[in-house]
């Protein structure tokens, strides 16, 4: 008998959950774990301490869920994901362990107050933006709705960098999230595993047997597991994070130090720390960096090395894979694990290469998230064969085999054929991560129905026919928890007293909220809890940047990363033809509104960047001209994070999504934003299609071209440059910026973003301009019937519940990893 299985063996004692107990043990922690007496203990310390004793609540959770798990004989989830954005977690856990009020009365008997310490708490930043944060919301759903899943990634020491705007410009530097340790993780010295790179591959054969091949690996490393537990609302079950460091096989080469080489000892070390020390900055478009490849395979090869030993521990039996477990590929990203499982089946677990092929193909699923064709990542053959020369191999013998079959069997065509190759051929050739995904899942999925409608269409057109059963829509979600409950404490107080708690275990219970849109009373509160969430940020601005803002006016609010197609520049340069407006008809009754933007570029996005600048710079003259009588600010507050995030949606009235229709794939940011009654002014893209058929028409400001407009006038050929000079605004505002109004320092900074816009205008800011100029008019229109306003916020959070991603993980959970 396994010692899992054996009943006779002790059970821990779990942690007392009241609040002496707790009291005692967060004293036992500071004294014994961090070493501090209470009178020289410092916040940190705290903090510390009472991380500790939580943690050890959820790991009596975490030890139960596993049992059950595997008692269960299960099957589990691995959710592997280049990017975890995950924020602070001590919040969070708290709140879905239902201990606040136990915390909070626990350490008042040392007079220390919760609230300080979680803000002390440094954000988890391992992920860019959209991907990485559904990421985490899909861990704390996972355990939320009861599906035994494991994340997989990358612990990086230094995750996003940290932005400091200087003189305007975005300043990148390292965030050092671990500086205080991390007292949330287990290191697990006794998971590790070897990882390969280079060298060369042998053949052995033997007669009458087939030949096998020996990777003749040059390089070597470990990688060493670090877990922390997510636990789901209501601590239903509580799941794993394992995340993958680098570590030397000899972290110090002796025989180059005693040669007096002190440097050259330490070349392994180096190499394998630099490999998992950050995060690639770049979001949605692939750096391209051999450092990069590295981190794929690295951490997608230590994943399946665990996932199969866990799966032949328990079931002994690798033909059982893709019963037992099913694992998910979080965008192109970890693709190569297709390859390494192939790998591992063939050359290490003896499985035939056809068979192989069906386990795999049985076992993974993909989850596109970008439209954009330079995002679909590839590699130059060179490159792939020097470091993986065995997955070269097997990448052409998956190839014959798919294309053969292509062939005879869907009587595919040369170009249909081209496309459908594990290598681009066109050029310098190229292996495709996109089609390794595709033609190695059984469910290819998009993130809303837009985006999967168009998938179809586009980049998987010839894919989709050779597999048309294949491509799925599962539209994204955001966890309730995170993004209303704990955001937004005085809303969520609000909705308890008028519809009870249901809403808090099934977000759709929101619906009932929808009675009292017209009640005078609940309207009172909905406003007076928007005001003193507006009062929250307000505060925040004034001390971050000594900017006062007005909290009676609209805060117009526009957050995500800094994308051309995202269209920052689009919202600025109609700021900028309303300050005219403002400036020319002083007489007019002009709705006062604060634009807020936060938000970080890659560093190599030069247009990205210099959008950053542009706001900066706009916002400065706009809000020191005393014509302006304070009718419109302009605040571009620095780095953007899930812990600004948090205090910023909940402060929204207008929520600013206004993508080039047909480009972002869903948004997520949207959902936050109208869950916590803000109004959306928006394109028909990604989710925001679908937000519109659950919130309604008519408490959404719709505008703009569609994807197919888009598509037309791109096909078409569009002339920007026609309608600039139709639109007295648009050009006023345009030549303004460009003509140095706005940077008297460098006039001509602005020369080229223009002159892009009149040459090409590839993302339709300037055929959009109008409408938009339009629906903002209809905006101030609603805002100044704040009752009307009200009503359509109100009717904004009781039609969200739909976009919980507990939904969303059902979903997943029921038609593509048959888990629950
Ligand atoms: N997204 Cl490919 C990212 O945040 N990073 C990426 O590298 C890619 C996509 C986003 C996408 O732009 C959003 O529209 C989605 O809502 C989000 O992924 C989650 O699906």
């Amino acid at each position: 008998m396994s010692k899992l299985t054996n009943p006779d063996l002790p059970l821990p004692t779990p942690r007392s959950l009241d609040v002496d107990g707790l009291a005692a043990d967060i004293l036992e922690k500071l004294t014994y774990q961090v070493g501090k007496d209470t009178i020289v203990a410092k916040p940190h310390d705290w903090l510390r301490a009472v991380i500790l004793a939580i943690r050890d609540r959820i790991t009596d959770k975490w030890m139960e869920s596993t049992r059950k798990t595997y008692e269960a004989g299960s099957k589990r989830v691995y959710y592997l994901s280049l990017e975890f954005l995950i924020g602070r977690l001590l919040r969070d856990a708290i709140s879905n362990l239902e201990m606040i009020e136990a915390i909070n009365q626990a350490l008042a008997k040392f007079d220390v107050d919760l609230a300080e310490l979680a803000g002390l708490e440094p954000d988890a930043a391992l992920g860019n933006g959209g991907l990485g944060r559904l990421a985490a919301c899909f861990m704390e759903s996972m355990a939320t709705v009861d599906v035994p899943a494991y994340g997989y990634g990358i612990r990086y020491v230094n995750g996003l960098f940290r932005q400091e705007i200087a003189d305007g410009w975005q300043v990148e530097l390292p965030e050092n999230w671990l500086a205080h340790g991390n007292p949330w993780e287990f290191h697990r010295r006794e998971s590790t595993y070897e990882i390969n790179f280079g060298g060369k591959v042998d053949i052995i054969e033997e007669v009458g047997k087939e030949p096998r091949y020996v990777w003749k690996p040059a390089e070597r490393m470990i990688a060493e597991a670090y877990d922390t537990p997510v636990v789901g609302w209501r601590a239903k079950r509580v799941n794993t994070l394992r995340l993958w460091s680098a570590d030397p096989i000899d972290p110090i080469l002796l025989d180059k130090f005693n040669a007096g080489d002190h440097i050259g000892a330490l070349q392994e070390s180096t190499k394998a720390e630099t490999l998992t020390r950050v995060l690639y900055p770049a979001d949605a478009n692939p750096a391209g960096q051999e450092l990069r490849l590295r981190q794929e395979y690295f951490f997608s090869s230590a994943s399946l090395q665990d996932i199969l030993r866990r799966h032949m521990q328990q079931f002994d039996d690798i033909r059982l894979l893709p019963e037992k477990a099913a694992i998910h590929l979080n965008d192109t990203h970890p693709a190569i694990a297709i390859v390494e499982m192939m790998r591992l089946l063939v050359d290490i677990y003896n499985v035939e290469f056809d068979e192989a092929w069906e386990l795999t193909t049985g076992t993974f699923a993909y989850t596109n998230h970008t439209l954009l064709p330079e995002a679909l990542e590839t590699w130059p053959v060179p490159l792939f064969e020097r470091l993986f020369p065995r997955h070269m191999q097997l990448i052409y013998a998956i190839n014959a085999k798919i294309l053969l079959k292509a062939r005879k069997e869907a009587d595919a065509s040369d170009d249909a054929i081209r496309q459908i190759s594990l290598i681009d051929e066109g050029g310098e050739r190229r292996v495709r991560m996109g089609n390794i995904a595709f033609l190695g899942s059984h469910s290819i999925n998009g993130v809303s129905a837009l985006h999967t409608e168009l998938m179809k269409e586009t980049v998987f057109y010839n894919l989709h026919r050779l597999h048309p059963d294949r491509i799925n829509n599962k539209t994204n979600g955001i966890t309730p928890r995170r993004w209303l409950k704990e955001c937004n404490p005085g809303l969520t107080g609000i909705i308890r007293e008028a519809i009870g708690d249901e809403f808090l275990d099934d977000a759709e219970k929101l619906q009932a909220l929808n009675d009292l849109a017209e009640d005078s009373a609940f309207q009172e509160k909905f406003l007076a809890v928007k005001r003193e969430n507006k009062v929250r940020l307000a505060n925040l601005i004034g001390e971050r940047m000594g900017t006062r803002i007005d909290p009676s006016a609209m805060f117009d609010i526009q957050i995500k990363r800094i994308h051309e197609y995202k269209r920052q520049l689009l919202n600025i340069i109609e700021a900028v033809a309303l300050y005219d407006q403002i400036r020319s008809h002083p007489e007019m009754d002009w709705v006062p509104r604060v634009k807020l933007f936060a938000g970080k570029a890659a560093p190599s996005y030069h247009n990205a960047k210099l959008i950053i600048k542009l706001a900066n710079d706009v916002a400065r003259v706009i809000n020191n001209d005393p014509a302006v009588r304070g009718l419109l600010k302009i605040v571009f507050i620095p780095n953007y994070n899930v812990s600004l995030a948090e205090v910023m949606i909940p402060a929204a009235d207008l929520s600013e999504q206004i993508s080039t229709a047909g480009m972002e794939a869903s948004g997520t940011g949207n959902m936050k934003f109208a869950i916590n009654g803000a109004l959306t002014i928006g394109t028909l893209d990604g989710a925001n299609v679908e937000m519109r058929d659950w919130v309604g028409a008519e408490n959404m400001v719709i505008f703009g071209m569609t994807a197919e407009d888009v598509d037309q006038a791109r096909a078409q050929g569009h002339n920007p440059r026609e309608i600039i000079e139709g639109s007295k605004e648009l050009s006023q505002a345009l030549s303004a910026i460009s003509s140095g109004v706005f940077s008297h320092d460098d006039p001509g900074r602005y020369v080229d973003l223009i002159g892009g816009l009149y040459d090409h205008d590839w993302f339709m800011v300037a055929a959009d301009f109008d409408a938009y100029a339009a629906a903002q008019r209809e905006v101030d229109a609603i805002w100044n019937d704040p009752t009307a306003w009200n009503v359509k916020a109100i009717r904004n959070t009781a039609r969200m519940g739909w976009f919980s991603s507990d939904r969303t993980i059902r979903e997943y959970a029921h038609d593509i990893w048959s888990a629950l």
